[in-house]
């Protein structure tokens, strides 16, 4: 699950770092790594804590510029400083994903994430999931500057997804698909009346 780099190619090496303050955390960043596999673009994944490991936090930021990475991805809950600490170590771009807590619902993950004091940006997306797949997206977008593969990648993830939405413009009938194939016909649960 974590501490492995995922390349769609094996020689490939990693250009986007997703870390993480806990392995609790990798239940929606994990999403941020099945975006990027789905775009093709090499990535490794890593818990690293602004709290119980900062020195490792601080070997990771400060080179990953110089190990080939190009954009991190930090995902953090609660009192979140991952995504800051990370960026005051690297001038690469650091993208934030605040992870739902237990008491604040990730509330306190979103501000401790986006209010940065100016001078140390963090680029910070949406709570949870949504946020987890945004900031890949968002990293193979800056990505895709330099990489035309990889905003091909991009451009065709967008088309499909529209194609998608447009083949089933009508939520009851999509209900109904799925309703058949939850329980198909002959196959009720429903028990019958004596
Ligand atoms: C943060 O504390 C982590 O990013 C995680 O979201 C939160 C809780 O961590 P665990 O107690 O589940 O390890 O540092």
């Amino acid at each position: 699950m974590t501490n492995r780099a995922h390349t769609p190619v094996e020689s490939k090496k990693p250009l986007v770092g997703i870390i993480m303050g806990s392995t609790s955390d990798w239940e929606a960043m994990e999403h941020a790594a099945k975006t990027l596999e789905e775009l093709g673009v090499a990535h490794e994944t890593r818990v690293v804590s602004a709290h119980r490991t900062p020195d490792l936090l601080f070997g990771y930021a400060s080179s990953a510029e110089q190990r080939g990475i190009e954009v991190i991805i930090a995902g953090a809950g609660g009192a979140a400083h991952l995504p800051g600490m990370t960026a005051s170590k690297t001038v690469l771009p650091v993208l934030g994903v605040p992870v739902e807590s237990k008491a604040l619902k990730g509330l306190d993950s979103l501000l401790s994430i986006a209010q940065m004091p100016g001078g140390i940006p963090v680029g910070t997306l949406a709570i949870g999931k949504a946020g987890a797949i945004n900031a890949a997206l968002l990293a193979a977008a800056i990505l895709g500057n330099k990489y035309p593969e990889i905003r091909e990648a991009l451009r065709q993830f967008r088309k499909s997804q529209t194609a998608k939405v447009l083949a089933t413009p009508d939520p009851a009938k999509a209900t109904l698909a799925l309703t058949k194939i939850i329980a198909p016909a002959g196959k009720s649960k429903r028990k019958k009346r004596a």
